[in-house]
């Protein structure tokens, strides 16, 4: 099966992936992965760090010729940034003093990591928990979201609201209709918001967030937000109910609950559906042509633990920054004293960034899924055993179905 781990802190000397269990002869490039990577970086009311960063992988190994080999994938970001903190982060130990960090933000892992691992200093916190890691995890998702194109599966993500500023057209409706506007089409989504400095549809929108982002920078503060991931081109059949950790919208969760700062998740209309009765949420099943359909999408692609063939839809709610600069109380651990949080560089909202990678995850899972169900060593045998299945689905329920 799949898998990657990411290594790296976030001002050492870069990030690494290691991303392992794919099929042979995948087309994968560098150039590929950096947009992708570029696509993290952006969004208004990011900090210096991104000016500094300019965030490329360099393949390591398991890529010839442009194709994987179905050998461990391993990457290189660098931190352009690493030159500031060769003292700071040195790997050996040197002889100057280093000034302790001794004051934890509240919300951020300063204080918990400290307490847990025993550190007496919260810069190994920082460092590690920092959402710097996320660069490697994009660039090892990139791989998955190249492996699910192959296969026609896409997957998008726009940023829905920041700081409690949503769009006056309330186009959620839409996204949950049975049959996806065009504009909804994950391909779509990107190339409509990956335009917009806030990863929005309309400019009215994106103004409104802007000058709310405007807001929070003046009063030294930050802000979070809720966004949406859509995956177009999804099979019938991946997830099972059979056990707890089969059903494809648990792992969907675990992936968006691991992105740093998300506290909430919802998989179609969610929470709205448990202030509803049954018969408006539950989606009506027709025919379409050769497959079985809904009238709405309010399950968000997925009923019992198994994608419907319906668009998969996931919502995620990233709560703010923890880093402000207008501090919040703290205590000093160094005295025990009362003291304002730390001040340090950071970002005021990174929303945009979040949905990024959110789509990344969402495609993660949603690859390791395709791979369970299909298996291959190669991408011609993963290929034809999808392209058989997808093709016998819907005659093989007629024909086990068919009264005698
Ligand atoms: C990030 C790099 C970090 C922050 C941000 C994410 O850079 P620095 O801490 O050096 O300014 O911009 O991380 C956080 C907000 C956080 O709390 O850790 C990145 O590359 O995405």
């Amino acid at each position: 099966m799949i898998k990657f781990v990411t290594a790296g802190e976030s001002h050492g000397k870069g990030l690494i992936t290691v991303v392992s269990g794919f099929p042979s002869n995948l087309e994968v490039s560098e150039k590929y992965i950096n947009s992708e990577l570029r696509r993290r970086q952006l969004g208004y009311g990011r900090g210096l760090r991104m000016k500094i960063e300019t965030d490329t992988a360099e393949i390591f190994s398991g890529v010839r010729f442009g194709k994987t080999m179905a050998s461990p994938i391993s990457m290189l970001i660098r931190n352009r940034d690493w030159e500031n903190w060769t003292e700071k982060m040195s790997v050996e130990p040197i002889d100057k003093e280093i000034e302790k960090i001794t004051i934890p933000r509240p919300g951020h892992a300063d204080l918990v990591g400290s307490q847990k691992y025993n550190y007496n200093d919260i810069r190994n916190s920082i460092d590690r928990s920092s959402a710097r890691e996320t660069a490697a995890r994009v660039a090892a998702c990139s791989v998955a979201k190249r492996f699910l194109e192959e296969l026609g599966i896409h997957v998008g993500s726009y940023v829905e609201s920041i700081g409690g500023v949503y769009p006056k057209d309330n186009f959620v409706d839409k996204l949950f209709s049975c049959e996806l506007p065009e504009k909804f089409s994950a391909k779509k989504i990107n190339e409509a918001v990956d335009e917009s400095s806030v990863r929005v549809f309309d400019e009215a929108h994106e103004k409104k967030i802007v000058n709310k982002i405007k807001v929070a920078k003046k009063r030294g503060d930050t802000l979070g937000g809720t966004f949406f991931v859509v995956v177009s081109g999804v099979p019938v059949g991946l997830g099972s109910f059979i056990q707890y950790d089969t059903r494809i919208e648990a792992s969907l969760a675990h992936a968006i609950m691991s992105i740093q700062a998300v506290k909430g998740v919802e998989i179609g209309i969610g929470f709205e559906g448990a202030e509803l009765f049954g018969s408006q949420v539950h989606d009506e099943i027709i025919l379409k042509k050769d497959k079985f359909w809904r009238t709405t999408n309010h399950a968000g692609g997925i009923e019992g633990g198994i994608t419907t063939g319906l668009p998969i839809i996931v919502r995620g709610a990233m709560k703010p920054i923890s880093t402000l600069m207008t501090p919040l109380k703290s205590i000093d651990l160094a005295t025990m004293k009362k003291v304002e949080a730390r001040r340090e560089r950071s970002d005021f909202v990174a929303v945009p960034a979040c949905a990024v990678i959110a789509e990344g995850m969402v495609a993660w899972v949603v690859a390791e899924f395709v791979l369970q169900k299909f298996g291959g060593d190669s991408m011609e045998e993963t290929k034809a055993n999808y392209e058989s299945y997808v093709k016998q689905n819907f005659e093989n329920v007629k024909k086990n179905f068919k009264r005698k």
